[in-house]
């Protein structure tokens, strides 16, 4: 599975964002600018530092971006979903992820959807050829690398960076991998993410990047999410999802709902 039959015509960004008042004004333009095809959606949980009040404003000059406001700090993987739901109902053939603190350098962007063009996902590498980090303390360095191999091995999934939230899915893939039934959030979504992607069978490629520190701000994600990422890979290797495949008698139908928070 490959190769677009139309052209591609709408490809959304989502920006899941927690006080990130620093970073968002200016990813935003600078991801906007990449592609005329862009438009930007920010899904913020109630940042108290006003992030979201911050895009509301940018909001007023700028129509391609949008914004989804949530109640609270209700995670990643879920901010995930709902910009995913949002990309579904308003007809995107392609959906991006990325964060928004500047470590996603937007002009990869353009390969990216150049890739995407070829295969049905495809990912921001830092474990590729040509891909790494800059400025990460060694102990970062090496956990991130267990985590790829550990990940990696135990769900034999063929991607070197199974844990980067640099992504882009074609709109195909979000209508048949499921997402919303995944119940695990931050890293350990990604990963289930890139399992259900090549257990369906769909292609998935890498592009090297160079992942920058954070550019202002603090970390949102809690270290135990590393623990809890390794825990729900485990589950995942030994007791597997259950699949529905398109030829499968009868699939139950999905509710479309975002789950509940982790
Ligand atoms: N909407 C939403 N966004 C979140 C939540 N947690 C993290 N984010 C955003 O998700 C992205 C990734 O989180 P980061 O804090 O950068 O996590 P990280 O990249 O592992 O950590 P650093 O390397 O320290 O930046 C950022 O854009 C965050 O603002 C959340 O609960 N809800
Ligand atoms: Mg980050």
């Amino acid at each position: 599975m490959s190769e677009s039959a139309a052209p591609v015509e709408r490809i959304l960004v989502i920006l899941p964002t927690y006080n990130e008042v620093e970073n968002v004004g200016e990813l935003c333009r600078q991801v906007i600018a990449q592609d005329p095809r862009i438009e930007v959606v920010v899904v913020d949980d109630h940042s108290p530092d006003g992030t979201g009040d911050l895009v509301e404003t940018i909001q007023a000059g700028e129509p391609k971006l949008h914004l989804i406001r949530r109640s609270g700090k209700l995670g990643l993987g879920t901010a995930y979903l709902r910009g995913f739901r949002f990309g579904l109902d308003q007809s995107f053939d392609f959906v991006f992820t990325m964060d928004c603190d500047f470590s996603h350098n937007p002009s990869y962007l353009p390969d990216l959807i150049e890739l995407l063009g070829r295969r049905d996902m495809v990912v921001g590498s830092r474990y590729v050829p040509g891909g790494g980090v800059e400025n990460w303390p060694r102990h970062r360095r090496l956990l991130s690398r267990f985590a790829n191999f550990y990940a990696r091995t135990l769900l034999r999934i063929d991607l070197r960076d199974c844990t980067a939230g640099f992504r882009g899915y074609r709109r195909r893939v979000l209508e048949t991998v499921r997402p919303f039934e995944i119940r695990s959030s931050g890293y350990s979504f990604l990963e289930e993410m890139a399992w259900r992607v090549d257990r369906y069978g769909f292609s998935m490629g890498e592009v090297p990047i160079i992942f920058e520190q954070r550019n202002a701000g603090v970390s949102k994600i809690e270290s135990s999410e590393i623990y809890l990422a390794a825990w729900y890979v485990l589950l995942t290797a030994l007791r597997p999802p259950k699949l529905v495949f398109p030829s499968d008698p009868s699939p139950p139908q999905e509710s479309g709902e975002d789950p509940p928070a982790p």
